[in-house]
């Protein structure tokens, strides 16, 4: 009984162990953060990442990057003709995560208003006042995410190696298109945007297979040991009357 009760626990703290190496699999994820002085449009900023270090005996199995930037513009028009205009604008601005040549997010958001009814110039070029107009919108957050990168060269891209163990990556917005109308003809024009940015790179992995096949094979020549002890066990108890007794000592000292 006392040696029953000995197995199951062998093999209670083997199948703990099996599980709790299982449960390790997750994720885990860095962030760098870039000031709203460094994303004053247009901007091309490169920022390091750490790469998935896989000396701890995990796999990486895929790889999600997230770009959040709070945009703020202000955009301003003024009507320099000598008659009365309605103006607009056009704005697009292309962010974009890239690594080297592949680009990971890339997407245009634009930007536009229109039907702005102004005076013949006032002759000061404010964007204010009669012929003028500005406005400064809410903070607008624009989160894009990769999809998920599990293709063989994109995980070779951001697992550690003896001589790199960070990815550096292009993070920009630029303007694609500006476009400042009045249909009096001559205006001036501006625009001013911030974009404070935050990169995420998460991780996923999963324990290494040979950590996995290591694990299972203890489990089964544990799962032996047990067996052979029980069989053992049995055999010597039906035996006993033979006075076989330094194997059943051994057994019980090992
Ligand atoms: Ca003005």
């Amino acid at each position: 009984m006392r040696r029953f009760t000995g197995n199951v626990l062998l093999l209670g703290i083997a199948l703990v162990l099996a599980i709790s190496v299982g449960a390790s699999a997750g994720t885990v994820s860095y962030t760098q953060s870039l000031s709203k002085d460094d994303t004053i449009l247009d901007w091309l900023n490169t920022i390091e990442l750490p790469k998935f270090d896989t000396s701890a005996g995990y796999q990486l199995i895929g790889v999600t990057l997230d770009m959040e930037s709070d945009f703020t513009l202000t955009a301003g028009l003024e009507n320099l003709a000598n008659k009365e205009s309605t103006m607009s604008y056009i704005l697009d601005v292309k962010r974009e995560l890239a690594f080297g040549t592949t680009s990971y997010i890339s997407n245009t958001k634009n930007y536009s208003e229109s039907g702005i009814d102004v005076t013949a110039r006032d002759g000061v070029t404010d964007f204010a006042g009669t012929a003028g107009w500005n406005n400064t919108y809410d903070t607008e957050t624009i989160v894009s995410t990769s999809a998920l990168l599990t293709a063989p060269a994109d995980l070779a891209n951001f697992t550690r190696t003896v001589n790199s163990d960070k990815i550096s990556l292009d993070v920009s917005a630029t303007t694609v298109s500006w476009l400042p109308k009045g249909t009096a003809g001559s205006k001036a024009a501006f625009y001013y945007a911030e974009m404070p940015t935050i990169v995420r790179v998460t991780y996923q992995f999963i324990p290494e297979p040979a950590g996995i096949i290591a694990i299972c094979t203890g489990l089964i020549s544990l799962l032996g040991i047990i067996l052979k002890r029980r069989a053992l066990n049995l055999y010597y108890s039906s035996d006993s009357c033979f006075g076989i007794l330094m194997p059943k000592y051994a057994a019980h000292h090992e």
